[in-house]
């Protein structure tokens, strides 16, 4: 997979993109991650990307031009047709079945703004899709843009090593993990369930997905489908 990035912050990338699974994934060339600076399209000598609002109103606006130049010059560059996507609060919520969609793609643009939000031809004139974090607000896309990368890349194929790979399926299956242990068996009084010691693999399975069930049911009730609940 290919991943372009249009951002003004550039250097907020470099240490997520360095360290752990994204870090591997782009050594064994599982996916190819790049960083463009919008500010490097810009034509004037102020190196301008904002103006005022339209119209009045607070803040500063993401102006049409320098994205327009930098996402035309990416095209230009490689012939496949990205998916290309914005990173708004006023996007679709971003959840673990988009990560899994978007992981199918052979090439990712993903454009990160600041200020009060972009002009709104930038999403119509690039055919992109919105995508939300979540319902808070964030100073900017950045973050939005590398948690997106995070969730996608750890889905490709040979991205995790075996002990990870379970955890997403079972998200996917709509409940919460079961609680996790290791040595020691009594860490200041606070003691491993017994059945955990047991050896009965049979009993464990049941009692961990009983508890999936039950924190499901306590802490993400929304989760819960018809049959569960
Ligand atoms: Cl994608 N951008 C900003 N600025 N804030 C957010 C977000 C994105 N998603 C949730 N909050």
């Amino acid at each position: 997979m290919r991943i372009d990035v249009l951002t003004l912050f550039p250097e907020m990338f470099e240490s997520p993109l360095s360290h752990s699974i994204l870090k591997r994934a782009q050594e064994r060339g599982i996916v190819d991650i790049a960083l463009t600076n919008i500010r490097d399209f810009t034509t004037d000598s102020y190196k301008k990307v904002d103006d005022k609002p339209y119209g009045g109103g607070p803040g500063m606006v993401m102006m049409c031009a320098p994205v327009f130049d930098a996402f035309e010059h990416l095209r230009q560059a490689c012939p496949t047709p990205p998916r290309v996507i914005l990173l708004t609060p006023q996007g679709r919520k971003f959840d673990q079945a988009l990560a899994r969609d978007l992981s199918g793609a052979e090439r990712l643009l993903l454009i990160a703004g600041r200020y009060e939000g972009f002009d709104e031809r930038i999403g119509t004139g690039l055919e992109a899709e919105q995508i939300s974090i979540g319902d808070y607000v964030l100073s900017g896309g950045e973050l939005a843009a590398m948690v997106v990368i995070d969730a996608v890349v750890r889905l490709l194929p040979e991205a995790l090593g075996d002990a990870a790979s379970t955890t997403e399926e079972s998200f996917s299956e709509g409940l919460l993990e079961y609680p996790h242990y290791t040595r020691p068996e009594d860490f200041r009084g606070m003691k491993v369930p017994e059945i955990l010691l047991s050896g009965d693999h049979g009993k464990i399975a049941q009692w961990r997905h009983q508890q999936r069930l039950e924190r499901t049911r306590t802490q993400r009730p929304d989760l819960l489908s018809p049959e569960n609940a």
